[in-house]
């Protein structure tokens, strides 16, 4: 591990536009509400979802030049101390979700293990037609055979719980799998949420394995501190809070929100990248009430995509700053 003295390696901005050129600094560039193209930079990160509101973009810059790559279906771009991963599965290979999400985790895994030293601690999970059923009833929904596929290949190594990264798994628009993770020289520190069940330790009827992610991750640098907090919703315990209800379970968000800030020392950073993702637009309408509060983030993006419960009408996510 590199000294904890070691300064923050990156820095984000929100933008409405994705910049005409990529500039050698930047370690990724994504894009929500994109068009899918086959764009030869790893580092364009095009994600399907609709922006109801706020900043579609995100850039994510390092202090020097980043070496850019690609190894097997991974594209990558890599600075001294952070690099951002992706990886795209089609639609015909998501008809098996189990097999396709192992292989591609294989992959993700593999990735790390070639770079000693550094540390997987977040990702994020589009998947195409998430709650689309290949057989098996509730258990062959496509989030559970992919929540299955990782299981079966992060679980493979002993420990594997404390290092769960910090993620969000969403369902967008078409069939394919997108995921894109970012990896640093330190693991951080996990932290879970007292008002939640952590998700690795779920119970069985949400399905055959649980979902495999830490509630967040902290890291602490030189010049300050990271608290990476993962798609938080209005789960309590392990059941949904108020189903059919947004605004209730925006604010039981909130809460959860809040509990993980004061335990993780966070209750005062500001978040620098707010995302609430909701499951329609009228659910916005019910909650914007309390989403024009959120954090105090006025660039928050709204994304409209599927939670993975379908009880579930909303999930925010933040990366908060210390100052
Ligand atoms: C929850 O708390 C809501 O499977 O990677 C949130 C973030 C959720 C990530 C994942 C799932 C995932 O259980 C769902």
């Amino acid at each position: 591990m590199p000294p904890l003295s070691a300064p923050r390696p990156y820095r984000l901005r929100t933008l409405a536009h994705a910049p005409k050129e990529l500039g050698e600094t930047v370690l990724a560039c994504v894009v929500h509400d994109a068009r899918i193209t086959d764009d030869a930079d790893p580092r364009l990160i095009q994600v399907p979802l609709p922006v109801l509101s706020g900043s579609a973009v995100e850039l994510w810059e390092t202090e020097g030049p980043v070496q850019i790559g690609r190894e097997a279906g991974i594209g990558y771009a890599q600075g001294e101390a952070v690099l951002f991963a992706q990886l795209r599965v089609g639609a015909d290979a998501m008809r098996d979700a189990r097999t396709a999400t192992a292989s591609a985790y294989a992959e993700l895994l593999a990735f790390f293990a070639r770079r000693p030293g550094w540390h997987w601690v977040r990702s994020w999970n589009y998947i195409g037609d998430i709650h689309r059923r290949d057989g098996n009833g509730d258990d062959g929904e496509r989030y559970r055979q992919f929540v299955l596929g990782r299981h079966e290949v992060l679980s493979a190594e002993a420990g594997f719980e404390a290092r769960l990264p910090a993620a969000t798994a969403i369902g967008t628009r078409g069939a394919a799998l997108l995921i894109y993770v970012l990896g640093t020289r330190q693991p951080g520190v996990q932290i879970e949420n007292p008002r939640q069940v952590s998700a690795f330790r779920y119970p069985r009827q949400y399905g055959p394995r649980s979902p495999s992610f830490s509630r967040a991750r902290r890291l602490d640098w030189a010049d300050g501190a990271d608290l990476i907090v993962s798609g938080t919703a209005s789960v309590v315990g392990h059941e949904t809070a108020h189903p059919g209800d947004a605004a209730r379970q925006l604010r039981e968000t909130l809460e959860n929100l809040q509990q993980l800030r004061r335990d993780a020392g966070a209750h005062d950073w500001p978040s620098v990248c707010t995302k609430l993702f909701v499951r329609n637009a009228a659910t916005l309408a019910q909650a914007r009430p309390l989403a024009g509060s959120l954090l105090g983030d006025d660039r928050a993006c709204v994304l409209e995509g599927e939670i993975c419960r379908t009880d579930l009408a909303l999930e925010v996510e933040v990366l908060l700053q210390s100052a």
